[in-house]
């Protein structure tokens, strides 16, 4: 009983609640993760695909993956774990949302203020002029879709070797070390600069709550490891959070 009461007492007394999101909250909703047994990468390696030296040497493969990964997502819709943080942010007085996945489930579930570290798939960036667009207007069709100014199109997200928005990781690190309460979901904590905000947070005095269905490089520092699926546990923690707060 001690366990719960003092995820009772934890979440009565937080002020600033910062989440970080992974792969893992999108998988309840069916978007494959990365390094998962049927993950994305088990048949590329991500060094063959997430990364700028293999878009140039191959731009027809690098798109044709990210189409297939972009009509996965038109197909999926936000699971609970999605809806629980967007109202989780309504009623909290201070809430932040920082994800690392970029397939913008959090926004249509309702999230107002998404931290973006990895940039977004549905969106794409010029590499001659820099210009974004939405990839409604572009589809892969084979060919490597063109800029007006004649520059190639790619996927606007952040690839291995690429440093993350500059606006993204300042708000992320503030959200991290002014939480009081900082929750990890869904995500290997492989990933770095991603990877050390839940580090951060704990260093900065808070308590960190790891909600993933297995171990992870972080569950040793975390000060409660909730084990399941995030579709399922973050519904009932918000709600846990809800009634403490009442009193
Ligand atoms: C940078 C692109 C440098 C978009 C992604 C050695 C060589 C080369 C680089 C490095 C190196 N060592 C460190 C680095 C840096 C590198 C890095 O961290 N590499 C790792 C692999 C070691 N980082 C970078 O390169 C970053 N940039 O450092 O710049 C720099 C610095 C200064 C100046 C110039 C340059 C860039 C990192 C961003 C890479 N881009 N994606 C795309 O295609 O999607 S990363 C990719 O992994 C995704 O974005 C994803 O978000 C991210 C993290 O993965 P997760 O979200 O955690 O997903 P994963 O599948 O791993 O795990 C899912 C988890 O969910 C599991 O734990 C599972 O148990 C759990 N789960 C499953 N189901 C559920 C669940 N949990 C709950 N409920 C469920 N139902
Ligand atoms: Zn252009």
């Amino acid at each position: 009983m001690h366990h719960t009461e003092s995820l009772c007492a934890l979440l009565r007394d937080s002020r600033s609640i910062s989440v970080l999101t992974g792969a893992g909250v999108s998988a309840e909703s069916g978007v494959p993760t990365f390094r998962g047994k049927e993950g994305l990468w088990s048949k590329f390696k991500p060094e063959e695909l997430a990364n700028l030296q293999a878009f140039m040497a191959n731009p027809e493969l690098v798109w044709e993956w990210y189409e297939y990964r972009r009509r996965i997502i038109d197909q999926v819709q936000p699971n609970p774990g999605h809806y629980a943080l967007a109202q989780w942010e309504k009623e909290a007085g201070s809430f932040h949302l920082i994800t690392q996945n970029v397939d913008g489930l959090h926004q249509r579930a309702g999230s107002g203020k998404v931290i973006e570290l990895h940039g977004n798939i549905l969106h794409n960036r010029c590499l001659r002029c820099g210009n974004t667009s939405q990839s409604r207007e572009v589809h892969f069709e084979g060919k490597v879709p063109g800029c007006s100014c004649g520059g190639m199109l790619r996927p606007d997200v952040v690839w291995f070797g690429e440093t993350l928005p500059e606006k993204a990781i300042e708000e992320a690190f503030a959200a991290a070390e002014t939480a009081d309460l900082f929750l990890s979901v869904g995500t290997s904590a492989i990933v770095y600069p991603a990877a050390s905000l839940p580090q951060v947070a704990k260093s900065s005095g808070a308590v960190l709550i790891e909600i993933n269905v297995e171990h992870t490089a972080l569950t040793p520092i975390a000060d409660h490891f909730l084990q399941g699926p995030s579709g399922e546990i973050l519904p009932v923690l918000f709600e846990k959070w809800r009634t403490v707060r009442i009193g």
